[in-house]
């Protein structure tokens, strides 16, 4: 290389780089703590293509003191001989000009993932400092980067090792100009490490976080089986209808197609699906081939062993995904991949592969499995009843008319306003409540819909079980939405939903089954904030003409205290909603003037699901407690 040409590619680097600066966005996405995290899938994907072509088994991510990142790979060790285009060394070129990485020598290709193998030098560049080593032929070398990739210290030999000890070890500092964040999560970096580990099967992954004082937190992923064990993995809080965790691999025209499935007794399906790695969570056209053929297959094998009569019509593809886990993983040379966020995969000739590679395996399982084939298309078949049963009662939830509600049953109480804003409605625990609510109430602005005792649990019912339950579907044509794909949150009917139980265990229990009811079925209602508990008091203090009615022994405290001291007064302990005459219940717990609301905002809605499969699951103690513990309320009140 002549100088010139020499400062001419140079040059050519740091504009590369330079580039990458000023649009980070561009390259990682976002430089917000998501791109941030993104740094590390790019250098942990470079370690991983040496793990796809055969060289490397063991792969270290380490969270250090101050937030830097190191990651370790037992690869052959970035080549760090002069690269021929570039007339500096391999690894120099790898850090430096962009799209140089990842292709290796031979047939290997780049199938993992990160931002579509845009690579190191981006990290290079978005980072103030990055020190790349590589172990290889006894020796130890080493470059260092500074401020976006900018030379620090050329490529030396700063030691040696152990002659056959080979590898690649990257530390990067991203640069805090560049990203609004600095600070690492472990949970992030350990959901994704995990997932890689079951992705690869074989691979060992290792994070560590070194950032608390002396202590270190790490923890170890490796699954011989691969994407299998991942399915277990995901069906260890549910119940397995099959023993076997179905596997099915193959390869055509140059695509690897991997998917491991097993059903579950739940009625939701858990499929994901991966191309090189990347989590596809749009689908797209490998998800649909397999889902084709899948739903193909099982209709076959019904007809063919007339347990789908000729008179009934096909299994759908709601049907047949039916409390599925699936993990379906796709190995492509040449992905495209689509979307806002890329998470869709494009390429149409993978859908017939798909459809190919999967039919063949699941219809062979089939064949020879005739047993969980029969559990597995029974519970199809029990699926696509329930579909038709769930479209029935679907009907029956759908308002004709406003006096509907009021004859459907003769539940619903409900206000005369039809102006959604400023109305409301109580659903009351027990009759005797529910009358003393209706005669007290405001008939102008608020409705009231008694419930007799404990609501369906529909946290373990089909959507057909549940709609056969009068009460439910009282409440689903009270609110006017609709359910699931059908639901409309304009159509609400009501501004509060006030849920008035009494402060008791049986109380709370009926308050939680309401909201498992709300959050499987009418999700965006309680996100939206239209969900409330009324707060009836717990205490009565008279003294004199004055009843003063307090929520809590906090307030009961407070009230007597503020009482001059020789006032003579008496505290009773409410005994509950149906012992409150109705003026009782209106001053208390009614009045938009003198009520005290608590909204209920699910906080997390993972943890509250959570807590909804612990308190609705089978396990009775951790409901017990739940219980105790009242569902996760926020506690701004509403006035
Ligand atoms: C901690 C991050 O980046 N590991 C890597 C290798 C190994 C080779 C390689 C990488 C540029 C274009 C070939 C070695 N010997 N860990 C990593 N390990 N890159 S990145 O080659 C990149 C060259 O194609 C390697 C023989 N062939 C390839």
């Amino acid at each position: 290389m002549t100088d010139n040409n020499y400062d001419a590619s140079a040059i050519q680097v740091l504009e590369g780089l330079e580039a990458v600066r000023k649009r980070p966005g561009m390259y990682i996405g976002t430089t917000d703590v998501k791109g941030l995290h993104h740094l590390v899938w790019e250098i942990v994907d470079n370690a991983i293509d040496e793990a796809l072509a055969g060289y490397c088994k063991n792969i270290e991510i380490i969270i250090n003191k101050d937030n830097s990142i190191t990651v370790k790979d037992d690869g052959r060790g970035i080549p760090v001989g002069i690269h021929k285009k570039t007339g500096i060394s391999t690894v120099e070129t790898v850090y430096t000009v962009l799209h140089a990485g990842g292709k290796f020598g031979g047939g290997g290709y780049k199938v993992s993932g990160g931002l579509h193998g845009v690579g190191a030098s981006v990290v290079n560049a978005l980072s103030s400092s990055v020190v790349v080593t590589v172990y290889k032929d006894g020796k130890i070398y080493e470059v260092k980067f500074e401020n976006g990739g900018k030379i620090k210290q050329p490529l030396t030999v700063v030691g040696e090792c152990d002659k056959n000890r080979t590898g690649t070890t990257v530390t990067f500092k991203p640069d805090a100009d560049i990203f609004d964040t600095e600070i690492y999560d472990y949970e992030t970096l350990k959901v994704r490490t995990r997932e890689l580990a079951f992705l690869n099967k074989g691979l060992r992954l290792t994070l560590r976080d070194d950032r608390k004082g002396d202590s270190t937190t790490g923890e170890t992923f490796i699954y011989e089986g691969g994407i299998s064990e991942y399915v277990k993995f995901l069906n260890k809080n549910k119940t397995p209808i099959h023993e076997e965790i179905i596997h099915l691999e193959g390869e055509e025209s140059g695509v690897m197609f991997e998917v491991a499935m097993q059903y579950n007794s739940s009625y939701t399906d858990n499929i994901y699906s991966f191309v090189n790695n990347i989590n596809t969570h749009d689908g797209g056209t490998h998800e649909e081939g397999v889902k084709r053929a899948l739903t193909r297959i099982i209709n076959n094998y019904a007809r063919k062993n007339n347990i789908l009569k000729e008179k009934d019509e096909s299994l759908t593809g709601d049907d047949v995904k039916e409390g599925l886990t699936m993990i379906i993983s796709c190995k492509h040379p040449n992905p495209q991949f689509e979307g806002q966020t890329k998470g869709r995969l494009g390429n149409s000739e993978v859908r017939k592969i798909a459809d190919n590679v999967f039919a063949g395996g699941f219809e062979r399982f089939l064949m020879e499995n005739p047993d969980e084939a029969r559990i597995i298309v029974e519970k199809t078949m029990t699926a696509a009843r329930a579909r038709v049963a769930a479209k029935k009662a679907r009907e029956l939830t759908r308002r004709k008319s406003d006096l509907d509600v009021v004859n459907f049953g003769g539940k619903l109480n409900d206000c005369k306003e039809k102006d959604p804003s400023v109305c409301e409605i109580f659903i009351v625990e027990g009759d005797s409540a529910g009358g003393s609510a209706i005669k007290g109430r405001d008939s102008m602005t608020q409705a009231i819909l008694p419930l007799r005792g404990k609501i369906l649990n529909v946290e373990k019912a089909r959507i057909d079980r549940a709609l056969s339950n009068e009460e439910i579907r009282t409440i689903i044509t009270a609110f006017g939405t609709g359910i699931g794909e059908e639901f409309d949150l304009n159509k609400l009917r009501y501004n509060k939903i006030i849920i008035m139980t009494d402060a008791d265990v049986d109380g709370s229990h009926i308050r939680v089954l309401l909201l498992t009811l709300f959050y499987r079925f009418f999700r965006p209602i309680v996100e939206t904030g239209h969900v409330y508990a009324a707060q009836p008091p717990l205490f009565s203090i008279s003294h004199g003409k004055t009843i003063k009615y307090v929520l809590n022994e906090e307030e009961r405290d407070e009230y007597i205290a503020s009482l001059n001291p020789n006032t003579k007064y008496e505290v009773k302990r409410m005994k509950g909603l149906g012992e409150m005459d109705a003026e009782e219940l209106n001053e208390t717990t009614m009045d938009i003037n003198k009520r005290v609301l608590r909204k209920i905002t699910i906080e997390d809605a993972i943890a509250a699901d959570e807590a909804f499969s612990k308190l609705m699951g089978e396990e009775v103690e951790p409901r017990r407690q739940f219980i105790e513990e009242n569902a996760k309320y926020a506690e701004n009140l509403d006035i």
